[in-house]
This record gives C-alpha cells, structure tokens and sequence, in this order.
C-alpha cells in the first residue's frame, strides 16, 4: 500500500466549465483516484474553485453582489456539477478559506526571509475617479490595430493581439468609464525567479523523463525561455492580503497576492480546510511534507497551466526552504475541440458541464470523455461520434450482454445463479483472455494512460460478448441444459468482473451491476488474476436480479435534436 496525493487544476470560480475543461483535469484525476483506492492505496484527492482575480471581481460587479458572495454562489454551484458526475474528492475547497490565507502569508513569509521576495517600484495607470490601480485589463479603449473601440489593455479581443494599456486609444476605466487616468509610480513583490533558476532546473531535471511527454516538453521548453522574476501583487480588494507584519506599508496600500500566486498554494490550503473538517485527518502536513517520502504526488491539469506547475510552483516551494512536497508526476492533456473549432465559454460554443448532465447520466459522458481523451494530441467532440460511441460500447456491448445474460438466466432457471457442468476449454480459453486484458488494463492505469486503458475495459467487454457468440447458450439449452447453466453462471461471473473493473470509468452503473447479485461476502475490492482466470467469484445458488437498462441506445432524432440544441458545425 502506498500513499498517493492527487490534486487537477482547480477551476476558475468564473462561469460554468466545459466538457474542454473537465476531461483535462477533474474526471481524469477522479478515474486515476477511485482506481487506486480500489487498488487499496491511501489516497487523498484534493481540487478546489480557484476564486481570487480580475474576472471574479468584474463577475461579481455585473451581477451587483459583493465578490465574496458572488464566489460563494458560483462555488455551490459548481460543486451540485461535479457531484452529479460523481467526483469523489476527498476534498473540495475554496482559495479564498482562512486556511489558504494563512499558508500563502506564510510561504511567502519564508521567502521574503530567504531573499527571494523585493519590493519593486513600478509605473502602473491610476484612475482617479475610482481611487485605485488599474489592472491592465480593467483598462478599456480603442485597439489602434482593428479599432475596435472596446479593446483590453491586455488584449483586443476582436483582433487577439496582445496590448499594453499605453497602446490604447482614447483609455478609460472599465470600472466607471472615466477618462481621467494617469501613470503613477506603485510598489509591488516580485517573486525572484531568476535567482531560483538553476534550482529548478535541477529539480525538473531529476523528474520529468518519469512524466507523461507532454508535460515533460513544456517545463523544458519554459526553462529554455529563462526564468524572469515577477510581479506576485496586485491592486485589488479580492484576495489574500500582504502580511502586515512583514509589509507594513504595501498591505496599507491594499495589496493582494496576485491569483497565480495563491492558487496552487491552494492545494495545500484545501488539505489543510479538509484536515480541520475530522479530527481524524489531523495529520495533513504528512501529504505535504518532504520527510514523508512514501507519498506519491500526481497532479492534472490541460498543457496551458503546465508552465505553472512545472516551473513556478516549484520555484514557489523550494524558495521557502521549508520541506514542501512537491509534484512527482504531471498529467497533462491537450485541447478537447468542438467540431474541429475551439470550445469556447465566451460564446458558448460547445457542450457545458450542467447541459450535459441535464441530457445523460454521468457515466454515459465519463466513459466517452476517457475513452477519447486529449492524450497524445487535441481530439475533436461530435455528437456523431458521442452516440455512436454509447450505442457501440456502452449499449451493445456491455449493456446488452448484463441484461441478456441475466433475463435469459432468469427465465429459464430462475432466481438464483444456476450451477451447470464443469468447466471445459472454452471456460479455459476466455479465463486466460481475461487475465491478459486485465492485466493490460492495469498495467495502463498505472501509466495513466487513460485511452488505452479504456481500450483494454472495452476488450474486457468484448470478450465476455465472444464468448456468449460461441456458447450460444439460448441454442445450447435445447441439447445441453447443463452446459448452458455453465455458460450462463461464467457469463454472470464476468459481469461481477465488470462491475469491479468498469468503476473508475462508470461508478454508477458499476454499482447497480455489482448490486444485481445478492452476495453474502461481496468486500473484494478488486480482482486478482486467480479470479479472473477461474471466474467464481459468484457462486451458484446466488441470487440476483435484473437491473433496469443500463445504458439507453441513442436515436437518430436525438442525435438531430442534440445538435439542434448545441450546434454542429463551426461557424
Ligand atoms: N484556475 C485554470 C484556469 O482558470 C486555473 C488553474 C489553477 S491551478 C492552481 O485556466
Ligand atoms: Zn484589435
């Protein structure tokens, strides 16, 4: 037994997440959690709403209700989605807990005593009829690109090119509309970087060849970019504060750690709000202490936050000088497309979290999200290939092969699992292919490699159908009634196999599977290779019932009506 520590970017508080969103982070950290702890590890998987910002407090002023109140609304309700697509974390926190508070201070307490925190002098835009520092995207004007007059002083969103407010025309604030802007010079912290370089690089050295590739390429490639130090305050009143005691005058002035900087600190945070939840997880510098080194740390995220997590996280952490876990493994995922376009929050374009939720159950969009995960590349959604991929997989060959085993069954010996001859070489046959599937399956979920492990699920699966083909035990009983018992207490044996295996995937349905049999000593996490090779772990004589059907096959019409609703092809 080990100890795994298993953390996926925590989702922007801002707005409703995509399907984009959720195979690139949550549903494959959940996958990767419920396969260990059936393994029998000690896991502990910890995600939280990422609320600090720019976009939480502009969010918040377009609704007129307080930031905190807003951030509190928009965290019940992400958590009510990710319940519904049965997320087991440990722990769902929020960046903005006292705890998260406290460790940022205190980390970054610690590097200011190691020198790598200085106070900097800046010239930044101060608008005066709204008393503060302007961050560069609450300052709005004229692109002098595209013209566009409703450009950001980071980016023009109609021309994507990147700005800086200076180049604006005509600016004004985004708060209040007022012109009357000026530069002043402002202090900020800035993190030193540059002189944490070659540590990071060593550290980065020592682990990323272990790492799934794209992962790996992105830390380097931001280390060849050179490490630059950077501005970790803003001017904003939503945030972790600078400590007083060890910044009098900047925490006079406001200042808040900028989110980037308090954001993965959060996974500790988190840890620690979940630790004073139980007087039982009182231990948790245990997951976050070096000297503890039986825990293993995976975290999962999309390649865009791997610069953060690979680099600057890991700056962060070593600065303190204090023992910190830090990253074993990285997971990383490329872009989930729509149609071959972007999925895109801003437009609305694509499938989102709560829609999808309101069409199917979880397991249906668990499955197909996995099966086609971004792993080695960007993959595309369709709706056509998301129904044919529920009717094939999902319908045909696992849905239909319980309910067909087990109505035949029941019709024609009743409630109970019948007992039937002994088994012969087609019982051999399919038992040593189960044991090698299984095994490649394992095998794959260690690597995380979630495609090919869906693929060796499905095999699972296909095999079970195979077998039922060749047996044929609808003919079989009108010769042998006994070998058709036998076919139809093995095939029952695979789909207990199934519902043990298929968990991480399709939890639900996992369940209502493994409920169909009334098994007097069913505790068995997982199945050993004996098991799978001999397939008794149902009995005969063990009564089951016949579960409704697991997963619905898709029409034509709703496939019509879903890209009616949704919208197929890019604009
Ligand atoms: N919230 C991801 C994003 O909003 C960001 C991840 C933080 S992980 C510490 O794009
Ligand atoms: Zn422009």
């Amino acid at each position: 037994m080990a100890r795994h520590l298993i953390t996926s970017a925590l989702p922007y508080i801002n707005g409703i997440k995509h399907l984009g969103n959720m195979v690139g982070s949550m549903l494959p950290a959940d996958v990767y959690a419920r396969y260990l702890r059936q393994r029998g590890h000690d896991v502990l998987y910890i995600c939280a709403t990422d609320e600090h910002g720019t976009p939480a407090e502009l969010a918040a002023k377009e609704q007129g209700i307080p930031v905190a109140e807003f951030c509190a609304q928009a965290h019940d309700a992400q958590k009510a989605i990710y319940d519904g697509f049965s997320l087991a974390f440990d722990h769902f926190g929020r960046s903005s807990s006292r705890q998260n508070h406290e460790i940022t201070q205190e980390i970054a307490r610690e590097l200011k005593a190691n020198g790598f925190i200085e106070e900097r002098a800046i010239r930044q835009v101060y608008s005066n009829a709204d008393g503060r520092f302007l961050p560069d995207r609450y300052i709005i004007g004229t692109c002098p690109h595209c013209g566009y007059d409703k450009a950001r002083g980071d980016q023009c969103e109609n021309c994507t090119r990147v700005l800086d407010p200076t180049d604006l025309i005509e600016p004004r604030s985004a708060i209040s509309g007022s012109a009357d802007l000026e530069i002043r010079e402002t202090k900020h912290l800035f993190l030193l970087q540059s002189a944490l370089a070659g540590e990071v690089e060593a550290w980065v050295d020592e682990r990323a060849d272990d790492w799934p590739v794209l992962a790996s390429s992105i830390a380097r490639k931001w280390l060849t970019e050179g490490l630059h130090d950077r501005a970790i305050t803003r001017d904003l009143d939503w945030g972790v504060p600078v400590p007083a005691d060890t910044w009098p005058d900047l925490a006079a002035e406001g200042k808040v750690f900028y989110v980037w900087f308090d954001a993965p600190i959060e996974y500790i945070g988190s840890t620690k709000e979940w630790a004073e939840q139980d007087p039982e997880h009182r231990d948790w510098r245990s997951w976050w202490w070096e000297s503890d080194a039986d825990v293993r740390y995976t975290q999962f995220m999309g390649k865009d936050n791997v610069p953060f997590h690979s680099v600057m996280f890991p700056a962060t952490l070593l600065g303190t000088r204090a023992p910190w876990k830090k990253v074993d493994v990285i997971k990383a995922f490329n872009w989930l497309n729509y149609y071959g376009g972007k999925f895109s929050t801003s437009q609305r374009r694509g499938v989102f979290t709560h829609d999808a939720l309101e069409i199917l159950p979880a397991d249906y969009w668990r499955y197909f999200m996995m099966a086609n995960a971004p792993e080695s590349d960007d993959s595309s959604f369709t709706w056509e290939h998301f129904t044919a991929t529920v009717n094939k997989d999902l319908a045909d060959t696992l849905g239909n092969f319980v309910n067909r085993v087990l109505s035949f069954s029941r019709k024609r010996f009743g409630d109970d699992v019948p007992q039937g001859g002994e088994p012969g070489p087609a019982e051999a046959k399919l038992g040593a292919e189960i044991a090698r599937l299984l095994a490649e399956y394992e095998e794959q979920m260690e690597a995380i490699q979630f495609r090919k492990a869906a693929a060796a699920l499905r095999a699972l699966w296909s095999a079970g159908n195979s077998y039922l083909e060749e047996k044929a035990p609808w003919l079989e009983i009108k010769t042998d009634k006994d070998g058709a018992a036998l076919t139809l207490r093995t095939a029952m044996n695979l789909i207990h196999l199934y519902a043990v295996v298929s968990e991480p995937f399709i939890p639900t349905t996992a369940k209502t599977m493994r409920s169909a049999f009334d098994l007097a000593d069913d505790t068995a996490v997982w199945v050993t290779p004996e098991e799978a090779n001999s397939l008794t772990a149902v009995p005969a004589g063990t009564p089951f019932t016949v579960p409704p059907v697991l997963f619905a096959k898709l029409t034509d019409d709703d496939l019509a009506a879903y890209k009616e609703r949704f919208g197929g092809e890019p604009a």
